[in-house]
């Protein structure tokens, strides 16, 4: 037997208190050769899931740090300048003419500047960022729950997701994330301007990222220009819900 990595979902499951035995016998080779066994493991694979659902907490939150935990410097990943005119002026008016729409199934559509975003409730956390490429950053961001902005607009009930829209293009395509709306009203889900006591650098997503802190770094938008609530994510993009799992295989709900 190889050295046993338990992959994420099976590790969900587990802090879960589910699932005791099943991560072990599929790390054996041997025994899932025999077709019975296979059966009985992709049976388990579909009870993880539905347990997963069923009784993790979704609202539960992220872990929080202190300041002493903040990394010296945040990496930055992706796009790091987005290309083109428009952001470049943007970037030379210190945003102050940045707009974020908020469209879709809402009552009352906004098109919101960063004072309005400021002079919103404010929230602040330092949290950890983890990419899946493998590097983790510890920051301290400050913005506005998304939660708050979706009852400014009046969000209908018809809407189950919220997408992002950002404003780099990563060769054919504007980047673009989505979540339901469970981790939409998230209390950690915010929309950040501020990163470690400043503004959010160009880098790391000015003037606006969303921080989703249950779910991995490639759904926290980066840039971000529209809020739409959606009934379906059909015919968004290649209808996957994000640019990356449009692309590849990176996965729609990217929980931890
Ligand atoms: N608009 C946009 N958002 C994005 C990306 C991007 O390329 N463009 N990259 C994603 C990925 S893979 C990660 S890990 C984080 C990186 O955020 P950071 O640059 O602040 O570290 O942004 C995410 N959001
Ligand atoms: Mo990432």
């Amino acid at each position: 037997m190889s050295e046993f990595v338990m992959p994420r979902r099976q590790l969900i499951a587990r802090a879960g208190g589910l699932a005791a035995t099943l991560p072990l016998l599929s790390a054996c080779d041997a025994i899932n050769d025999a077709p019975a066994v296979r059966k009985i493991l992709s049976m388990g694979e579909e009870m993880n899931r539905a347990s997963h659902r069923a009784l993790i907490d979704r609202d539960a939150l992220a872990r929080e740090f202190t300041r002493a935990d903040l990394s010296l410097i945040f990496r930055a990943n992706g796009t790091r300048l987005p290309a083109g005119a428009a952001y470049a002026a943007h970037a030379a008016g210190g945003f102050a003419d940045w707009r974020v729409a908020v469209t879709g199934l809402v009552a009352r559509p906004l098109s919101l500047s960063l004072a309005d975003i400021r002079s919103m409730p404010q929230r602040t956390q330092i949290t950890r960022h983890d990419c899946v490429e493998g590097w983790s950053a510890i920051g301290q961001w400050t913005g506005v729950q998304l939660s708050r902005i979706l009852t400014a607009a009046g969000v209908k009930d018809s809407a189950r997701y919220i997408v992002f829209r950002c404003a780099d293009r990563i060769g054919d395509a504007l980047y673009y994330e989505s979540c339901d709306m469970v981790d939409a009203r998230h209390p950690q889900t915010i929309m950040a301007w501020a990163l470690n006591d400043a503004v959010v650098p160009i880098a790391n997503g000015a003037p606006l990222r969303l921080r989703i802190e249950r779910q991995l770094g490639y759904k926290h938008a980066k840039y971000v220009t529209g809020i739409e609530a959606v009934a379906s994510l059909d015919g968004i993009g290649a209808g996957k819900g994000g640019y990356w799992e449009d692309r590849i295989d990176y996965e729609w709900y990217a929980g931890i």
